[in-house]
């Protein structure tokens, strides 16, 4: 039976993918990499430095940076980013979260984060959402990234439970990759193309219910 849920931040507790894409843009300008959609789709879930390696990789680039350099537009990024984070509000939660959230507290659900964001803790709160947690990955401390099972196994290590009684919650093929092959249930919310290897795919956060997905189960 479950008894806790796991958690990726962004595109399924708040967009934050829409001011990683705003701050990278300005970084990308700043290297002559042109930007589209597509590229900012390939940073979701991505850690800082591949992020900024994928982007320079585009424009033929990796190699007329020296490692200082790129860790000077990393952290250009990120003053960027966190200009954009510090604006945030509760009103930046995904629908349906928030009571979720409460549902799952209530159910006695212990819950952590399992997020690549160095920034998360900030984000949470920000959100007002940071009591909700019990615990927090640490994504300095990971040797790889998702679609690695090391996140999320750690998501439920971290809580004290076995991974066969904990839900991992993505919206990424590369998280849902990671909940599987940590061995926990996965949800996935979004395309279900996309999302075809998850246990069970809501199209948007407003459905994620325990109703919903006791439902799927029985
Ligand atoms: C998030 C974003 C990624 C971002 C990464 C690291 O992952 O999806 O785009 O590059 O965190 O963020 P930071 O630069 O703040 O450390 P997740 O796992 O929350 O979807
Ligand atoms: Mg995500």
């Amino acid at each position: 039976d479950i008894k806790g849920f796991i958690f990726d931040l962004d595109g399924v507790i708040t967009d934050t993918a829409v001011f990683h894409s705003r701050a990278w843009r300005q970084v990308a300008a700043q290297v002559q990499v042109a930007w589209d959609d597509q590229l900012a789709d390939q940073l979701k879930g991505i850690s800082r430095m591949e992020s900024l390696n994928l982007i320079l990789a585009r424009g033929n680039k990796v190699d007329d940076y020296t490692d200082d350099e790129k860790e000077a537009l990393a952290t250009a990024k990120n003053e960027n980013y966190l200009k954009l984070v510090n604006q945030m509000t509760p009103a930046d939660i995904l629908p349906g979260i928030n009571e979720f959230l409460a549902e799952l507290k209530q159910g006695g659900y212990l819950l952590s984060l399992a997020s690549a964001s160095k920034n998360a803790q900030l984000v949470l709160n920000k959100l007002g959402l940071a009591g909700y947690f019990e615990k927090m990955v640490d994504p300095t401390s990971l040797k790889k990234g998702k679609p690695d099972p090391e996140i999320f196994r750690r998501g439920a290590e971290i809580l004290n439970l076995r991974p066969e009684n904990c839900i991992g919650i993505e919206d990424a093929a590369a998280g849902i990759e990671s909940i599987n092959g940590a061995g926990e249930t996965s949800i996935g919310v979004g395309d279900p193309k996309v999302l075809a290897k998850a246990n069970i795919c809501f199209s948007t956060t407003r459905d994620l219910t325990l109703n919903n997905i006791n439902n799927v189960f029985n």
